[in-house]
């Protein structure tokens, strides 16, 4: 299967007129040579299923977004298609519910879509039409961003470039691997704006990341307002690593960011981390310290110093309004509530505290995720634990990680050392940190999450997540940085069949990936181990 789908690969390679290493990649046309359509396999993540072949549909003048019969959400995906396709071509794009024989159709339901399940969707493309058909608008959503990157690159830059806009002709069935494919992003030791956060869900979605972790706070900074308590945000969120002024999102804000999300089929994931992480916290209410006096903010980068006061009453008080004005903004089912490196809260305390604020959780509605250390507590009933071992993890911590999941805990792998946008990719890094040693793209892909942990069954793994850490990154050029090229390898391990999975094919396909992102003026790391194009 394997090798028919790598020698499938090689030929559409070879067709492409793509011989070794370091070639053009399809799309990367220089100085007015025609753009070659992209072979329908070059997509990242890797579709479970592709047949190339036919002739080659052209986007023209004069070609529509069909949405036969439109229900309202596919009717605006076509719409933020249109957006997205308008600028680089310079053509209309008019979306209409008419039905016809040609053009881009969007299609909900009908035939054979049931077993997409809520994510896939099938594309078939000829010269007359591409289609994409779901059952869900996730799928559709999903169908849009593959045939993004079957159009030539230049379609990404947001004044008008030359055509043609060929697609390939061909078939498409794609579904995910798993259903949590998630990034993280830390605003806390570093706060990003709205405009920023939403620039990386851009990011995200075109990689078909469908749950965005937010890390709301930490000892560096409280990053959203709670009405019950203000002065966690106005001032456990006036400052950031370094001293800045940091920030914190009103509640308006943050439903904005939810909503864009939704709107690219990503489900926020709030975290508050607790009971250690917790400075900002403790310095903004005296009352929530043991000694009953607040610390002053902190903007350092150590780990581990602080704890919320398990014996007070008070700090339930304080978790209950948390949780419930959180809960109350988050739509999805999931909400984090840390749990990692409570170095300054001893074990006993360390269970007690979740003992306790798990029910919380449940009594708001929402699903508990903790950092793995919560299967060191008693994880509560369909509690997911998110890992970030890495391979100097203790034996006997990830044992306990596998006893969990063998009992009925979901995980979601994060491994430190593959996962964690924030490792530097070598020595000369000028960004990031490097306690789990380098991680550069090849090391970054290149692990099967269904056989990861030992022991832990296969369907405990819910899916992959890839944090960001922000201790050294404070702009959307340091995020892109860290998280270009290694972020669409953790999506397609989250994404893809295990059948697919395959350094030595996937480093073209992600080298050809280049030229969009300098389209999109995302700032990238050149990494040695990709054969990338020659800049154009
Ligand atoms: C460990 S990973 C942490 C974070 C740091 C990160 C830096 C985890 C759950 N905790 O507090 O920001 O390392 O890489």
């Amino acid at each position: 299967m394997r090798r028919r789908r790598l020698l499938f690969s090689l030929l559409l390679i070879a067709a492409a007129g793509l011989g070794t290493a370091a070639a053009e990649p399809p799309g990367a046309a220089g100085g007015g040579a025609t753009p070659a359509a992209t072979p329908l396999d070059q997509v990242v993540p890797a579709p479970a299923s592709v047949r190339g072949g036919g002739r080659a549909f052209t986007l023209g003048e004069g070609t529509r977004i069909r949405v036969p019969g439109g229900s309202g959400e596919a009717k605006r995906i076509a719409g933020y298609l249109a957006g997205l396709l308008r600028p680089a071509t310079g053509y209309d794009l008019p979306v209409t519910t008419k039905g016809g024989p040609d053009g881009i159709v969007l299609r909900l339901g009908g035939r054979g879509t049931g077993q997409l399940g809520a994510e896939g969707y099938r594309l078939t493309s000829g010269s007359r039409a591409v289609t994409i058909s779901a059952a869900r608008p996730a799928g559709l959503f999903h169908g849009v961003q593959t045939l993004r990157q079957l159009l030539p690159a230049g379609v990404e830059r947001r004044s008008a470039q030359r055509g043609p806009w060929r697609i390939a002709g061909g078939a498409i069935a794609d579904s995910p691997r798993y259903d949590y494919r998630g990034a993280m992003l830390d605003v806390s030791r570093h706060f990003f704006t709205v405009e920023q956060v939403k620039r990386y869900i851009d990011q995200l979605a075109a990689y078909k990341i469908n749950k965005l972790h937010l890390h709301l706070s930490d000892d560096q900074g409280w990053r959203i307002a709670i009405d019950s308590w203000p002065r966690l945000a106005t001032y456990g969120g006036s400052t950031q690593v370094g001293g800045g002024p940091g920030g914190h999102y009103t509640k308006d804000d943050y439903r904005e960011i939810v909503r864009y999300a939704a709107d690219r089929y990503l489900t926020v994931v709030p975290e508050i981390d607790m009971p250690g992480h917790t400075n900002a916290a403790l310095a903004s209410y005296a009352e929530l310290n043991c000694n009953g006096q607040a610390p002053p903010l902190y903007t350092g980068t150590n780990v581990g110093f602080s704890s919320l006061c398990v014996p007070k009453a008070v700090t339930y008080d304080f978790i209950d309004d948390v949780i419930r004005e959180i809960a109350a903004l988050t739509p999805g089912p999931y909400l984090h509530i840390g749990g990692d490196e409570a170095h300054s809260t001893s074990h006993e305390d360390y269970v007690a505290f979740m003992d306790k604020a798990q029910p919380v959780v449940a009594k708001y509605g929402k699903t508990v995720i903790g950092w793995h250390q919560l299967t060191g507590a008693h994880p509560a009933k369909g509690a997911v634990a998110q890992y970030w071992g890495y391979d100097k993890t203790g034996a006997q911590e990830q044992a306990q990680v596998v006893d969990a999941a063998r009992n009925g805990t979901r995980l979601v792998l994060s491994p430190a050392d593959r996962a964690y946008l924030d490792m530097k990719y070598d020595k000369n890094t000028p960004l990031g940190l490097s306690w789990a040693g380098y991680v550069d793209a090849k090391r970054s892909y290149d692990w099967d999450p269904g056989g990861y942990l030992k022991g832990a069954p296969e369907a405990s793994i819910l899916g992959v997540e890839a944090p960001m850490w922000t201790e050294t990154l404070s702009t959307s050029a340091h995020l892109e940085y860290m998280a270009f090229p290694r972020l669409p390898g953790i999506a397609e391990l989250g994404w893809s069949p295990a059948s697919t999975h395959d350094w030595e094919a996937y480093k073209y396909r992600l080298a050809a990936q280049a030229p969009r992102w300098e389209a999109l003026g995302i700032n990238y790391y050149r990494s040695p181990e990709v054969p990338w194009p020659h800049r154009g």
